[in-house]
């Protein structure tokens, strides 16, 4: 028996635990469990337990009116009130989900009805709050809370208050609302322009909140949301929402409203107060405006989330193994989680059902990983390029949007597919247990793992089938794999549990499968580790210390139970003799920190941590301080410098350089990199541009502990004899000089079909909202952009784009220039105006000129290495170097859109120059002459200093 020791150092009294008791615990929660009884039965028995807990304030902002264990949403976007009510009563109430988010209600704009029918964003365009729109009815949309309520599903409103239109010319809206620019009489919604912001121009720089908030979203009109009477309307209309049923509300373009508004908009409410809201805030690196401002109104979506799995299914799944603890995301209590929406299905910002069983898989992780509130997304069908991601749902000719029919219209219905439809109840059953038994296997793409002694999840996410052994805390019987069919009767698939606790798995290519109490032959009892259970739990930067309250059956601590021990990082710890689950809760002076979903933490395994509500079974101070890896390389004798620059998990990359390598034996630097244990990748480079990738780019990945580079080549183990190693120095980084030129004009020639390639650029870290700006055609097939403003930076890089969907990342190394002119094409550099036309060779700009040959002499010429790599790709998730934001979803036609043709917002903004006659086109020749003198004269002069400093 362990004694636990106070943080003052005074001695506890011993913890009262016997083996007994743990024992009959365990036992007991087995009886329960094999009992085979609904899930509800068992929430129910520990919904009592909770009672036994000291009073915990609450915190949860959901409903009141839906059961916690049903917390899952689904989001159906562009479903008709009548379908969502079918689908209710026949799949969605039956799975388990506690609520459906319905796309906007409210009137519209009627949209352009050419040939491809009315685009799917006319719903948020609101006309005027009466709730006629092309998804149904006011009578069909009460209907359906009825129906769905029956179902016991709850409806979540996505509620589009910020503005109205972003028309210009009158019009009548969907229900026959007439309105003009800035006037829309309503009744609901009487506003006039003495209702709108001030600000009349479109929102370009995510960096100003000012703007954010008060100036236009994409050409939207901005309704004066500090104003008391838009206020009480906007407070009206989810009352409205509210007394028909509506349970919650997803608040659209939260981000472009004040917080403090919108509480004030809360408080004006009756029965929307008492509501679960959810509030769209895409949180982005770099932004002022981020999540966590608007809890006081309710929950916010976690955008990193959807971001990382979308960045670890096309890396390593392993990597998601921390997730949940990573502390730079919102507390998973008050994070709605997803593996896509609307928007991110088409600005490719997260993964998509366009990426099949990855996607699937996702879905998967999202109903087992104990994150955030999971919402499942169910859309239509596009072609994934271009303007077919704008057109709108299947619809008859006058708009109305089609009921769904999974087998005949383009609704893709992947809410039924098995890996979405067969985990929520597994979600709901598992949701207060730890993850535990992690496991990676196949170079961290087959990863396994288990929840409390109910679940077992196992992920492949390679093209091969994978065979391994897993470890499971699974009772001893046989399993159906609930995500192989839809079928959980005659199970398609089982596998069988041993007495250990062990399971064989055959997982095939790209599939998971999902083993589940609730589907077995269970004849055993449940599996745990003998012995002691270290807890960790991270501490609030508002708590002093941290005491954990825990027990077996009724067997409780007295509150505020056992004090914690601050043991790494703001992880406090303590160690407690365990042969079974326990149960558990944290606690300073009377907060209490709940599971989840409002309960006990049930705990089992060796060492958990716990924080943002969840339990996962690793050890946080083990992963952060004690995987260091010895990074040995050989000097480049023309570096001054050498500098390693890295990232790993999902932690991030250092600021490039990154950091500067000291000498070690004869010929190698050397550098300690602490990790978490994860694969590291790095790159070199000697602080001044110049950098050192592997054979073909990319980064060098090692998950060994001693790695040496020398000329491009990987070994491990130690270069040096051990008595010739220096000691390790921990000088500063050197900082890259700065550039010593004005502006960069940069030429590009799309290498795929794109219409107008975008510029996506950063001067240094501060980067363009993705896709960034569109660029001018220059001459045939080469559009060109002058990045200003550049003097003594330190870098300037960009990548390109086809209105955010197909990139050019330059093998996700990003473009870095250093001189005035760079045309790029076909991933090549050339340093030479492409347009620019011999004199008394034609008609200026008439024809397809060549890029200039360059001279095999002049410097600058050829092909340069890669410069600054930068390891995501532009939508990437984390890790984020200093490259493109990871927050750079922008769906067509948005904030950098300088026109109001909402048909057309692919269109570049005209008046330019080379589009406007021989006269500028000779004084550009004659000017583009002149830059390329200069450019060349620069380059020379660069190059004439990187001699010298090679010689140095
Ligand atoms: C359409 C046309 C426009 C036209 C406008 C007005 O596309 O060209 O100017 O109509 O006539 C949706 C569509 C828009 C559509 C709009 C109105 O996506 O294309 O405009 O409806 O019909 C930002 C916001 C975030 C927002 C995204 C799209 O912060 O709130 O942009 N998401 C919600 C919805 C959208 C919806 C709206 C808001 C508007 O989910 O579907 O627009 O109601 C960085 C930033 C993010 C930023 C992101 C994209 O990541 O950090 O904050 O998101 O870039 O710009
Ligand atoms: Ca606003």
């Amino acid at each position: 028996m362990r004694v636990v020791t106070h943080r003052s150092g005074e001695r506890k009294k011993p913890v009262k635990w016997q083996k007994s008791i743990g024992l009959l615990a365990a036992a007991c929660l087995f009886v329960a469990l094999s009992a085979s009884t609904p899930a509800t039965a068992h929430l129910d028995a520990n919904a009592s337990k909770l009672q036994t807990v000291a009073t915990q304030s609450q915190i949860v902002t959901r409903a009141p009116d839906v059961a916690p264990s049903k917390n899952a949403i689904l989001n159906m976007f562009q479903w008709t009130w009548n379908s969502i009510a079918t689908e209710c009563t026949d799949v969605i109430g039956p799975a388990g989900f506690g609520y459906v988010q319905v796309s906007p209600p409210q009137e519209h704009i009627i949209g352009d009805m050419g040939a491809n029918g009315s685009p799917w964003w006319t719903s948020y365009q609101p006309v005027s709050y009466k709730l006629e729109s092309k998804l149904g009815t006011a009578e069909e949309f009460a209907a359906m809370v009825n129906t769905c309520k029956a179902a016991n599903v709850s409806i979540i409103a996505d509620a589009v208050i910020n503005h109205m239109t972003g028309q210009t010319t009158p019009g009548t809206g969907w229900g026959g609302t007439p309105y003009s620019l800035e006037n829309y009489p309503g009744p609901e919604g009487q506003y006039t322009s003495e209702h709108f912001h001030d600000c009349k121009t479109d929102i370009a720089n995510y960096g100003d909140r000012e703007e954010v908030q008060n100036c236009r979203l994409v050409a939207l009109q901005d309704l004066d949301t500090g104003s008391a009477y838009v206020q009480q309307e906007i407070a009206d209309y989810l009352d409205k929402l509210a007394n028909i049923g509506v349970a919650g509300f997803r608040i659209d373009a939260a981000k472009h409203m004040d917080a403090t508004e919108l509480e004030q908009i809360k408080s004006r409410t009756t029965s929307a107060q008492e509501k679960f809201w959810i509030h769209e805030v895409i949180g982005s690196g770099g932004e002022p405006i981020q999540p966590t401002e608007y809890l006081g109104s309710g929950d916010s979506h976690e955008f990193n989330y959807a971001r990382t799995l979308k960045a670890s299914f096309n890396g390593k799944i392993s990597n998601l193994q921390k997730l949940g603890i990573n502390q730079d995301l919102l507390e998973g209590y008050r994070a709605g989680v997803f593996v896509d929406n609307h928007d991110t299905e088409r600005n490719q910002e997260t993964l998509s059902h366009h990426a099949g069983n990855k996607y699937l898989q996702a879905n998967v992780f999202l109903f087992s990983y104990p994150y955030g509130s999971p919402s499942a997304y169910t859309g239509y069908e596009f072609a994934n390029d271009g303007i077919a991601r704008e057109f709108g749902a299947p619809q008859s000719p006058s708009g109305e949007v089609l009921d769904v029919d999974c087998a005949a219209n383009a609704f893709t219905c992947i809410h039924r597919q098995p890996e979405i439809s067969n985990m929520v109840g597994f979600y709901n059953d598992v949701r207060a247990t730890e993850l535990n038994n992690w496991q990676n296997f196949e170079n961290g793409n087959v990863v396994g793992y288990g929840r409390g002694e109910q679940g077992f999840v196992a992920l492949n996410n390679t093209e091969q089938e994978s065979k391994q052994t897993f470890r499971t805390f699974l009772p001893q019987g046989t399993y159906c794999n609930i995500v192989a069919s839809n079928e959980l009767e005659n199970c398609a698939q089982t596998y069988t549990v041993d007495a250990a606790g062990q399971v064989d798995i055959t997982v095939p290519a790209g599939k998971s499968v999902v083993l589940w109490t609730s589907h077995s032959t269970k004849t055993g009892a449940p599996v745990y580790d003998e012995g002691e259970t270290t807890v960790y739990f991270h501490k609030y930067s508002s708590w002093a210390d941290v005491n954990m309250h825990y027990g077996v059956a009724e067997a409780w601590t007295t509150p505020p139970g056992a004090s914690m021990k601050d043991t790494c990082d703001g992880w406090y710890s303590i160690t407690v003799p365990s042969n079974g689950s326990f149960e558990a809760v944290f606690n300073y002076q009377g907060d209490w920190n709940k599971q989840l979903h409002g309960g006990n933490y049930r705990l089992s395994g060796d060492k958990i941590a716990v924080t943002h509500g969840s339990a996962i079974n690793i050890d946080p101070c083990a992963a952060s301080a004690l995987t260091k890896v010895v990074v040995y390389y050989k000097a480049n004798p023309a570096w001054a410098n050498h500098n390693v620059h890295y990232g790993y998990g999902t932690k991030g990359w250092t600021t490039p350089p990154g950091e500067l390598m000291s000498p070690t034996c004869e010929g190698w630097l050397r550098k300690t990199i602490t990790t978490d244990g994860s694969e590291l990748e790095l790159v070199f480079n000697n602080g001044n541009g110049e950098w050192d990738n592997p054979i073909g780019g990319g980064n060098y990945r090692s998950d060994a502990t001693v790695i040496a580079i020398d000329n491009k080549t990987m070994t491990f183990g130690a270069p040096c004899a051990p008595e010739d190693e220096l000691p390790e120095e921990n000088p500063e980084p050197v900082e890259p000089e700065g550039l010593e030129i004005d502006q960069v004009k940069v030429f590009y020639r799309a290498p795929h079909a794109w219409t107008v390639p975008y510029i996506h650029f950063g001067r240094g870290d501060n980067w363009t909202s993705a896709p960034g700006l569109p660029m001018t055609e220059a001459c045939e097939g080469w559009y060109t952009y002058t990045i200003n403003e550049v003097l003594g930076l330190t870098s300037v890089s960009a990548v390109f784009n086809n209105v955010g969907s197909d990139w050019d990342n330059n093998n996700d190394l990003n473009y870095k220039f250093t001189t005035e002119i760079v045309a790029i094409e076909n991933g090549n550099t050339t340093f030479a105006d492409p347009c620019f036309e011999e004199p008394g060779s034609g008609e200026p700009g008439t024809e397809t000129p060549s890029p200039s040959e360059p001279g095999s002499e002049q410097p600058g010429t050829e092909t340069p290495l890669p410069t600054e790599p930068i390891p995501n790709e532009p939508s990437n998730g984390l890790p984020i170097a200093a490259g493109p934001d990871d927050g750079d979803a922008q769906v067509l036609g948005d904030s950098e859109e300088t026109d109001d043709d909402q048909d057309n917002p692919n269109s570049t903004s005209k008046g330019d120059l080379a589009d406007t006659g021989s006269v500028v086109s000779v004084l550009i020749a004659v000017l583009s002459v002149l830059l390329l003198v200069t450019g060349v004269m620069t380059l020379i002069i660069v190059r004439i200093k990187q001699n010298n400093q090679a010689k140095a």
